[in-house]
């Protein structure tokens, strides 16, 4: 089980260092991905390689048209909200303060800017 919780930008230290990257959710498939590999963790939510820049790229570098936002979000709350993370029960994203310390999942494999299926892994300490 994921027993770390780390600030937006130190878990993306963390899965470049260690894996790829910040895991990206570009289809429906690496949204089912993250879920069954998290699922009976325990695990609520988990920072992906999203970031407003506006909500242009991955963290990967790769872009895509799909989006899970949880209704009313982005909604950017007091301003300080720049960083996406990935609600396991909904399957929804929300932008929330890349201070707060959240799991994480990072995925290790080639970047490809195509729906393929890539190795992910949870971080697990
Ligand atoms: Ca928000």
């Amino acid at each position: 089980m994921p027993t770390i919780s780390r600030s937006w930008s130190a878990a993306q230290s963390y899965c470049r260092t260690y894996h790829t990257d910040l895991t990206s959710i570009r289809s429906k498939e690496e949204k089912s991905n993250i879920t069954l590999t998290l699922n009976g963790s325990g695990v609520q939510y988990v920072w992906i390689g999203l970031y407003r820049d506006p909500w242009a790229s991955w963290s990967d570098n790769t872009t895509s048209t799909f989006t899970n936002w949880a209704p009313s979000e982005p909604n950017n709350y007091i301003s300080v909200e720049y960083c996406v993370s990935f609600h396991l029960l909904s399957g929804k994203w929300s932008d929330g303060m890349c201070s707060s310390r959240v799991y994480f999942f990072c995925f290790t494999g080639e970047v490809q800017n195509t729906n393929t299926v890539r190795s992910c892994h949870h971080v697990k300490h």
